[in-house]
């Protein structure tokens, strides 16, 4: 999607900058250590911002640009100073009557540091609160723009956007590659006021009500007595509540299949969930749901890959999606509609377009692109940007507007209400990340943290004082548009729909729309999670919920966990597959996939550069693994067989047979006499099997595809041995445009 001479020059120079630094210490390692570096003794410039980088205070609190591309805050001098911009002489030793004195309580800058540090941390966010953020822009086909008034989907029109993704239950510190559902939460900077897009990576949700929010994340999060297990859904209370709440069927199906373990980021789909209402500068209306959709695909992790990324690499995701924009291969998502007529029923198709736990089939409604997302700027500070982001699906340009969704009401309330212990107080909309890039001119006065030093006498309406002002706009000032729907003449209740009360057709929808190692995922995901339940009645319940979904699935799942499969309570479901569901039988870009390449500094590496350099060509990222850190034939070594997992790679090459390092435990099967396995570096074999088991494309040539061949993995699917380094990687990079060699991983199900 870029030239690729562009992507090539900024992945090579981001690649270098991946060189492990400490495999150079491995003893006796041959690599050329850097020189040393100098110490630092003298007052010296500071380091240039990040590339096309400026702090985001760019805007002051009434949305107005600065001019400043950085302000100065945070080592942007040469000499240390107090808060109050005193210069200090010591930062290291408290002040002492004596130096072995108590410390003087009068000691001011001892108090400020202590002070300030105490009160570092923030709250986390009671939902979602791991996340990785980045700054993009937001370019409009113009495809909407008959639908709705707002400005930032007319034709060509650019819009600034920050969006940060995230987890759901984990804690700030938790593993990035956990079985959960991903946030995709996207602020677009318009000059008509911020939208937030408050999105899911799964389209539908738990529960149909906002009250129930407290409930289903209470039985989420880990147990109140010992707080475990840690972000994790395979526990009794989450299949407590979700087999006693069968609305939740659905959402936990998509949980349980490769949609709960992305690859990355960057290959996951976004959804408003809800639908959401546009209206146009004539006040027609349409309703509308809205999804983002991957330039890369839709890809998953395999379960054991994500476990083992727990431990190995638990923030995957955010260096992945680092990484990419450092090098160049910024990622890429269409912002998609499916647009549906305003009828007083609001449905589509039969479906009940209010209910969070339905999905509208894009078959019966296709999704149609109206823009696209880049993110190209990684953020310059975690803390003022990621975590002080405050999303409100409130937050919405004229042109867009809710609909009686009860989930989505009850949201309404809750993304602000959260701000005020999370952010302090009701100014967080000052906070550099969350201005509006549209001036602003509220009535809204003081408190905590208050940034703005509001001119005027009158912040009320109306006045004379201050000329009147602030009017409020008219139609022909494109005012905010709270669209005058009708609302139905009714008793107060506490009570849904009927419709509501489907909670089996779409699970089953969802589960006949799989392909057979989809549904393969998807039976061992439920197993492995209520084989971690205690509770017998939890996972009998679960099975029946299993049973009116699915015999084939509830069957397959009782015998995992030893139990009998019981019967259907409800007559299944009569629905026709949506294929979109599927991830798998479709061919997609690879740019800025990751290719592990084994090199053996003693063997032949004629054909490293070349392969090394069709690996840039084709937009992705060559890592060299070799025995030490350093440089191999003029070429620098990324990773060494002590940091190299397979579980970063997209693809392995084997450019030669390593004999066992020194610092390699002995092979497995070495005292068995295998002469041939144990000639190779035990981690090398383990870097083939892994990938073997994850269905990766492997190649090798040379001593290469002999280790291959040692392995009985030649002549398995997507295993390529034979001719050149250059062609070995060409068939590696046709398979990884399918993602993975799926015809290796058993499935038991058609
Ligand atoms: Fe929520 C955060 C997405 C239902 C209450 N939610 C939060 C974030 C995302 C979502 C992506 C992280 C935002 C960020 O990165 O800062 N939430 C959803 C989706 C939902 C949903 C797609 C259903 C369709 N949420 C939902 C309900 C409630 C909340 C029903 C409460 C009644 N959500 C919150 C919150 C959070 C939040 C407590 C925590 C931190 C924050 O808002 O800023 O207000």
């Amino acid at each position: 999607s870029k030239p690729a001479k562009v992507v090539k020059d900024a992945v090579e120079a981001a690649a270098e900058k991946l060189t492990d630094a400490p495999a150079t210490d491995v003893p006796g390692a041959p690599g050329s250590a850097p020189p040393p570096v100098e110490e630092p003794t003298a007052p010296h410039d500071p380091l240039p911002p990040k590339r096309e980088q400026g702090a985001p205070q760019t805007r002051t609190p009434t949305g107005a640009r600065t001019g400043a591309p950085t302000t100065a805050s945070g080592q942007q001098g040469a000499y240390l100073t107090t808060a109050n911009g005193a210069r200090l002489r010591d930062t290291d030793h408290s002040l002492k009557a004596g130096p072995r004195g108590p410390v003087l309580l009068q000691d001011h800058h001892l108090r400020e540091k202590i002070t300030h540090f105490d009160h570092e941390r923030i709250p986390e966010r009671v939902v979602h609160a791991r996340g990785a953020g980045a700054h993009g822009v937001f370019t409009s086909y113009g495809t909407a723009e008959a639908l709705t008034m707002a400005g930032f989907l007319r034709k060509g029109r650019s819009t600034d956007v920050f969006v940060r993704f995230s987890t759901v239950l984990g804690s700030r510190g938790s593993a990035d590659t956990v079985r959960d559902t991903r946030g995709f939460a996207t602020k677009f900077y318009t000059d008509e006021g911020t939208f937030d897009l408050v999105a899911n990576n799964i389209p539908v949700f738990f529960i149909q009500d906002a009250i129930k929010f407290p409930d289903i994340i209470h039985a989420g999060k880990p147990h109140p007595d010992r707080e475990i297990p840690q972000a994790q859904s395979a526990h009794d209370t989450f299949w407590d509540f979700v087999s006693l709440h069968t609305e939740a069927q659905h959402h936990t199906m998509w949980n349980m299949s490769d949609r709960g373990i992305p690859r990355s980021y960057r290959t996951m789909e976004g959804f408003g969930v809800h639908t959401f209402r546009l209206v146009n500068e004539a006040a027609e209306t349409v309703l509308v749901k809205f999804h983002w959709k991957p330039k890369l695909g839709v890809h998953s992790l395999t379960w054991e890959e994500a476990q083992l990324l727990g431990g190995v690499d638990p923030d995957f995701h955010r260096r992945d999606l680092y990484d990419a924009i450092e090098s160049g291969a910024y990622p890429e998502w269409e912002l998609g509609l499916q647009v549906f007529p305003d009828t007083p029923e609001e449905t589509f198709g039969g479906i009940d377009l209010l209910d969070p736990t339905k999905i509208v089939p894009e078959e019966l409604a296709p999704v149609q692109p109206v823009g696209l997302l880049t993110l190209n700027r990684t953020p310059t500070n975690f803390f003022a940007e990621t975590e002080q982001v405050a999303f409100h699906v409130g937050h919405l340009p004229p042109g867009i507007d809710v609909t009686n969704d009860p989930l989505l009401q009850g949201r309404l309330f809750s993304y602000v209400d959260t701000q005020l212990t999370r952010l302090g107080g009701p100014n967080f909309p000052q906070i550099p990340i969350n201005r509006p890039h549209a001036p602003v001119n509220d009535m809204l006065r003081d408190g905590f943290h208050q940034q703005a030093v509001h001119a005027g006498v009158a912040p009320y309406r109306p006045n004379s004082l201050d000329g009147g002002n602030p009017f409020p706009a008219g139609d022909d000032a494109r005012a905010f548009v709270d669209v005058p729907v009708r609302v139905a003449e009714a008793p107060k209740v506490r009570a849904n729909p009927v419709s509501f009360d489907d909670h089996y057709s779409q699970v089953r929808l969802f589960w006949l729309s799989m392909s057979p190692v989809e549904k393969e995922h998807i039976i061992r995901a439920y197993t492995f999670e209520l084989g971690k339940c205690y509770h017998q009645a939890i996972r009998e319940r679960q099975l029946r919920c299993l049973a009116n979904i699915d015999p084939v699935l509830c069957a397959q799942v009782a015998t995992g966990l030893g139990l009998p499969a019981p019967e259907p309570t409800v007559p299944l479901a009569d629905v026709t597959p949506s294929p979109a569901l599927s991830q798998v039988g479709r061919e997609w870009p690879t740019d800025g996939r990751t290719v592990g390449i084994v090199v053996d500094p003693d063997g032949d590496l004629d054909d490293l550069d070349e392969v090394r350099q069709a690996v840039f060509a084709a937009g992705m990222v060559p890592l060299l693994i070799a025995p030490h850190g350093g440089m191999v034939a003029d070429l620098p070594v990324q990773r060494t067989f002590a940091t190299a997992r397979s579980v970063e790679f997209d693809a392995l090459l084997l450019a030669g047979a390593p004999a066992p390092a020194p610092d390699a435990l002995p092979a497995r099967d070495a005292k068995a006499g295998s002469a041939d396995r144990s000639a190779v570096d035990p981690r090398v074999l383990l870097l083939v099997e892994e990938c073997w088991r994850h269905a990766k494309a492997i190649g090798g040539w040379g001593a290469g595809g002999g280790v291959l061949r040692q392995f009985g993995a030649t002549g398995t699917p997507g295993v390529v041995t034979g001719g050149s380094g250059a062609e070995v990687f060409d068939g590696v990079r046709s398979l990884m445009t399918a993602h993975r060699v799926w015809e290796r991983f058993p499935a038991s199900v058609a």
